[in-house]
């Protein structure tokens, strides 16, 4: 069997190509990243000489180097290839549309022209704009994306049915609530935090603090997205998470309590353009037809994250001496 899985250099991608190495020894996979700002090769140091592992540099918006892929003979693919930052779409939003959806497009055209067996999407439960303070999203829900980022992807979706309507491509569409765990880029929330914490630097939080996400341990994610390889019925989609709604707010002083820091450092900056209030996603079609099930509660899932970032802290400073910081000083001036 061999996976193409494209975006595998970045935070949840690399985690899935560890993951599958594991859990399918005989597996080959291909990893295909066009390395951006987020994409970087060190995630993958433990299993670069695998003997089922190759990595090629490719835009998956370039079709005729993912022609060139598929001539070796694909025959799944796990699209995790994304710009996934929801800020940055607001301040960029061209190269969201470009990736997002064009990239999308030409891995189903290639996938169609191919063959393969199945096709898997990687999409988010941002696609479906933002819930009340009840109710969750279930995979019926309509999509009203709010932000460049999660219109996007929404696109993508969208392709995605099309191409499973049209042509009958063998597809799945994940959607899955916010990951936390080792290697996520230090732009979003619990990395920024735990890292700046880390150097007594002020924490920006957004507005109030209140807005509400639904957090899942990225290892429980790869294990959803294996199973929705395997055992998902073709054309649908499904969602994937593990109950754990978690105000901004919250994420912040448990991050401060375990490191030790004040509640001082807190700084509340100009909410975020469209911020979305709540995300919460119903898990009942994957954990009930698939029988899928989450191995990491949060309480033990973050602190592990904590501990991680504590003990890998040249992985992040390497990176924080790059690009993102130019991020930071243009969106917010110097924090
Ligand atoms: P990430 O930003 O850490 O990684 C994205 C990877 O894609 C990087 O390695 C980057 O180099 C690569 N990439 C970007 N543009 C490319 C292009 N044109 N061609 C080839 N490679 C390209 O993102 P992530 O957080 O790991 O998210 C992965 C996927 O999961 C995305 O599709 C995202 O929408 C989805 N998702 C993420 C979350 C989350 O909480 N992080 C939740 C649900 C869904
Ligand atoms: O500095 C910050 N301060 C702050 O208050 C940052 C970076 C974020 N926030 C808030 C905004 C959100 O309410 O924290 C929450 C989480 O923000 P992000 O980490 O940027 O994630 P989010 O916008 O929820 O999107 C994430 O989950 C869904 C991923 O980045 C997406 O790729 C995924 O689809």
């Amino acid at each position: 069997m061999k996976l193409l899985v494209t975006g595998g250099a970045g935070f949840i991608g690399s985690n899935f190509v560890i993951y599958m190495l594991q859990q399918h020894p005989n597996y080959q996979i291909v990893n295909v990243d066009a390395l951006t700002y987020a994409g970087n090769l060190e995630n993958l140091k433990s299993i670069e000489n695998h003997p089922n592992y190759s990595f090629v540099k490719a835009d998956i918006t370039d079709a005729q180097a993912i022609d060139q892929i598929f001539q070796q003979g694909i025959d799944i693919v796990v699209n995790f290839a994304a710009e996934s930052h929801v800020d940055r779409s607001i301040l960029e939003p061209e190269v969201f549309v470009k990736t997002n959806v064009l990239g999308t497009q030409v891995l189903l055209d290639a996938s169609k022209r191919y063959g393969v067996t199945k096709y898997v999407q990687v999409s988010t439960d941002e696609v479906y704009g933002s819930l009340g303070e009840t109710g969750l999203f279930m995979e019926s829900t309509p999509l009203e994306p709010n932000s460049p980022y999660s219109a996007s992807k929404a696109g993508g979706d969208l392709l995605v049915r099309a191409y499973h309507e049209t042509f009958g491509l063998p597809v799945n569409i994940t959607r899955c609530s916010n990951n936390y765990g080792p290697y996520q880029f230090p732009e979003k929330l619990i990395p920024l935090i735990i890292s700046r914490a880390m150097s007594d630097q002020a924490l920006p939080i957004y507005g109030d603090g209140l807005n509400i996400r639904d957090w899942l341990y990225v290892e429980d994610h790869c294990s959803a997205i294996d199973l929705v390889i395997h055992e998902g019925r073709v054309g649908e989609v499904y969602n994937i998470g593990g109950n754990n709604e978690r105000t901004n707010l919250h994420i912040v002083k448990t991050i401060l309590q375990e490191l030790n820091k004040p509640e001082s450092l807190i700084t509340y900056v100009e909410d975020r353009l469209g911020h979305d209030r709540r995300y919460g996603i119903d898990p009942t079609k994957l954990v009930q037809e698939l029988g899928w099930k989450p191995k990491h509660n949060f309480e033990t899932g973050i602190k592990e994250t904590i501990q991680w970032y504590l003990n890998n802290k040249d992985w992040w400073t390497r990176i924080q001496s790059g690009e993102y910081q130019g991020y930071q000083i243009t969106q917010y001036g110097e924090r």
